[in-house]
């Protein structure tokens, strides 16, 4: 473990006694530094400036943070390196090479902002050219997408045939770059090392030894609450000092040639392929925290008054006069270019083109490909049903259940599509790959082995276990897939999908969206869920559709049968979108919905209902385990009572199948949804709130639901039973519409 730690104190007067010592910077190289730096500042106050005229409508400063900017820019290489910065790194983007037009247009929400078209709030940066990736404002997200990042670098370096474009599905419309020794770099502030995704980052790129440069930028608040608070002991380089394979510097942020070797030092460590880099700067925050913060209210005068005198960019002035590099003349002339710059440039982008209401829809999902089309659509080819000697069908056209067939997709994309990765907990078949070699074991594979035999079959660097971390799975996924590759995910259970949260609901499904589709990431995670189990209970036996049916960008699908589930997970992994593929634990291996493989290129496109049994009397709208439940229910009530009943499974509920609904409702009238998950706010809400709205005129009776009560799901199996609907609660339900 490398360690160079530089008492910021110490540090106070080290540009003056470095004299003619600029790490290898040349004089030029600081003076453009200077140039970006006070750039960096001016564009600061002009936004307050057009904040404070209410012609801009946010302001957050990367003010006393400029410094790190330039140095790490200067040790790092634009559309090479890739960058996961954050809010304060203004003076680094525009050191890569953004240009303070390109910030401004941010900063009025035009139409041509570069980072998001308007989308987000100013200082959130994304510039395609440059490999900085989108971020967003929720602290820390970043970092486990950069981690993502890197590990793509990587695979794409080992399997360069990964790279190539393949028309008819994602890879059509992903340029896909990487090197050889590339680096990742996040950077964040000291309160964002509170969040647990920091310390699953930091261990994941540890253990994996990525070429990741972990900047963090120590102001020593976030907004109000002061560094102690957030880390114990107060310095959290202490904290992280233990982890393997790092290289650590712990240096003075505000001084340009001080911390450009701090990144010298780490860039050299990642590149030779030792590991990560930690960089920690104590920098300053002169400005508050953002335009709406006031710092008066909480830090006293003479504590502003110590860090205002540590401020880089006249520190950096001073050196460049006392070394004699620039004169008073030089600096004038830099500034009065710098001021008129961003004067023009401010005046320019104010009269930019604001966004059009109408585009609002744009973005929200691939403009490229359309999973609910016709291009992915295609037939099942079942092998010919031969019949053996003793009578027994061959084994390709035995039915198989949907465990088997979702294994078999699999393992043909994954045989198809050299960027399919596999992770997750428990999905390896043996993490310690050489008990399998050895034939000392037979491996795992999940554990309800839906991914049995992939790691054998494929390798250990494409199908691995995770940490026992959901964000870090989604995290890490969504920054693979940026970078061009398709992982496909599980969480074990989808009662403990909640840990990923924070990267499923303001991250993936929002990357396309946000950087106005600079930037896209289509993840497939695949989740067990549901109850009906037996034994299952309040953390076995969850479902929860509807909170991700409620995140737009996301594809949300729910297969109640094999031969769906073999349609729809191809579709998924083909497609070029982020898919929940939710699968239901107990329809895993039931005898109901059993199918022969149907080939390796069957696909189901998504929105597209099957309607399980034609009827005339009443509609039953439903998916899922409910499916041969609410069949079961229908069976009876035709033969006890004659009622005709039209039974559709939605299958994919994001989207969903409206026309195929509607169709159905006109014919008969009556509608019934019926769903697995408790009763109110739920999936079916939506759906009888839509018919009552648009089909009112068609209803001879109320719009009915039937679903599980408003509890979780209990242990013992009477109370499992009278939680969850039943194949009786749906007849009874049936039979009551029909007769309304
Ligand atoms: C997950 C999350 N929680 C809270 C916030 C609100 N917030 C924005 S910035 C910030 C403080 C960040 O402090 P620090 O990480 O030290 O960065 P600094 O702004 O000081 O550079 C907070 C609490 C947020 N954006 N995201
Ligand atoms: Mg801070």
């Amino acid at each position: 473990m490398a360690t160079t730690k530089v008492d910021p104190k110490l540090n106070e007067l080290s540009i003056a006694k470095k004299a003619k010592n600029y790490q290898g910077l040349t004089s030029q190289q600081l003076i453009d530094a200077y140039r970006i730096m006070f750039s960096s500042r001016r564009v600061d106050d002009r936004e307050i400036l057009l904040k404070r005229q209410q012609k801009v409508f946010f302001q957050i400063s990367g003010a006393g943070h400029e410094a790190m900017g330039v140095a790490a820019a200067l040790a790092l290489k634009p559309a090479y390196d890739w960058f996961y910065p954050y809010y304060r790194d203004r003076a680094l983007c525009l050191a890569l090479g953004a240009t303070p037009y390109e910030m401004l247009l941010g900063a009025v929400g035009a139409a041509d902002d570069p980072s998001s078209g308007g989308r987000q709030m100013p200082s959130h940066w994304a510039y395609k050219r440059l490999n900085v990736v989108t971020q967003s404002s929720a602290t820390g997200t970043q970092i486990l997408q950069a981690i993502g990042c890197a590990e793509a670098g990587r695979y794409f370096a080992r399997h360069p045939h990964a790279t190539q474009k393949v028309e008819g599905d994602y890879r059509q419309f992903k340029d896909v770059q990487f090197q050889g020794d590339e680096i990742t770099y996040v950077s964040l502030g000291d309160g964002t090392t509170s969040e647990g995704e920091f310390w699953e980052a930091l261990n994941s790129a540890s253990n994996l030894r990525l070429p990741v440069i972990f900047c963090v930028q120590d102001n020593e608040y976030a907004i109000s609450v002061p560094v102690e608070v957030q880390t114990s002991g107060g310095n959290i380089s202490r904290l992280v000092s233990g982890f393997p394979n790092f290289h650590f510097e712990e240096i003075d942020g505000t001084d340009p040639v001080v911390a450009y070797a701090a990144f010298r030092r780490a860039a050299d460590h990642c590149r030779g392929g030792h590991g990560p880099a930690f960089v920690h700067a104590h920098v300053i925050r002169p400005y508050s925290h953002s335009l709406s913060d006031d710092e008066r209210l909480y830090r006293p005068d003479a504590e502003r008054q110590a860090d205002a005198a540590r401020d880089p960019v006249p520190r950096l002035q001073m050196f460049l006069l006392r070394e004699g590099i620039l004169d008073e003349k030089g600096i004038n002339q830099i500034e009065k270019e710098v001021e008129e710059q961003i004067q023009a440039d401010a005046d320019r982008a104010l009269a930019a083109p604001v966004p059009q209401p109408e585009t609002i829809y744009n973005f929200v999902y691939s403009p490229d490909l359309d999973p609910t089309s016709s291009s992915f659509e295609s037939q099942p080819a079942f092998a010919a049903p031969e019949t053996a000697a003793d009578g027994k069908r061959s084994a390709a056209s035995t039915p198989k259940t949907m465990a088997d067939l979702i294994n078999t997709t699999l393992r043909d994309e994954m045989r198809r599509d050299e960027r399919v990765l596999i992770f997750g907990e428990d999905v390896a078949d043996c993490s310690r790959e050489e008990y399998v070699k050895q034939k000392l074991v037979k491996g795992k594979g999940g554990v309800f082995k839906l991914t049995s035999g992939l790691q054998i079959a494929f390798g250990s660097d494409r199908v691995f276990n995770s940490p026992l971390a959901e964000a870090n799975i989604i995290g890490r996924a969504t920054g693979m897939a940026t970078r061009g590759l398709k992982p496909v995910v599980e969480i074990q259970f989808f009662d403990y999908i909640w840990p990923a949260m924070m990267q499923l609901r303001d991250e993936l499904p929002i990357i396309r969206w946000r950087s106005n589709n600079a930037f896209s990431a289509p993840v497939v995670i695949r989740v067990a869920i549901g109850g009906y189990l037996t034994g299952g209970a309040i953390y076995h036996s969850q479902c929860g559709e509807s909170i991700f049916t409620h995140t737009p960008g996301l594809r949300v699908v729910f297969p109640s049968n094999a031969l769906d589930a073999a349609g729809l997970l191809r579709t998924a992994i083909r497609c070029d979108d982020p898919v929940l593929f939710l699968e239901h634990k107990r329809l895993y291996r039931e005898t109901y919905g059993r199918s022969p493989y149907p080939g390796p290129d069957y696909m189901v496109p998504f929105g597209k209902a099957k309607v399980v049994q034609p009827g005339t009397d009443l509609t039953v709208i439903t998916y899922g385990a409910v499916v041969p439940r609410a069949l079961q229910a229908a069976q009876k009530l035709e033969r006890e009572h004659h009622v005709s009943v039209e039974l559709i499974d939605l299958r994919c509920l994001n989207p969903f199948d409206w026309e195929a609904i509607a169709a159905s409702v006109k014919k008969t009238n009556r509608a019934l949804i019926a769903y697995e998950d408790s009763l109110s706010w739920g999936y079916g809400a939506e759906i009888a709130a839509r018919i009552a709205d648009q089909l009112f005129h068609h209803l001879d009776a109320p719009v009915k639901r039937v679903a599980a009560t408003d509890t979780f799901v209990a242990y013992q199996p009477i109370l499992e039973n009278a939680i969850l609907p039943q194949a009786s609660d749906l007849f009874r339900a049936m039979k009551e519409l029909a007769e309304f």
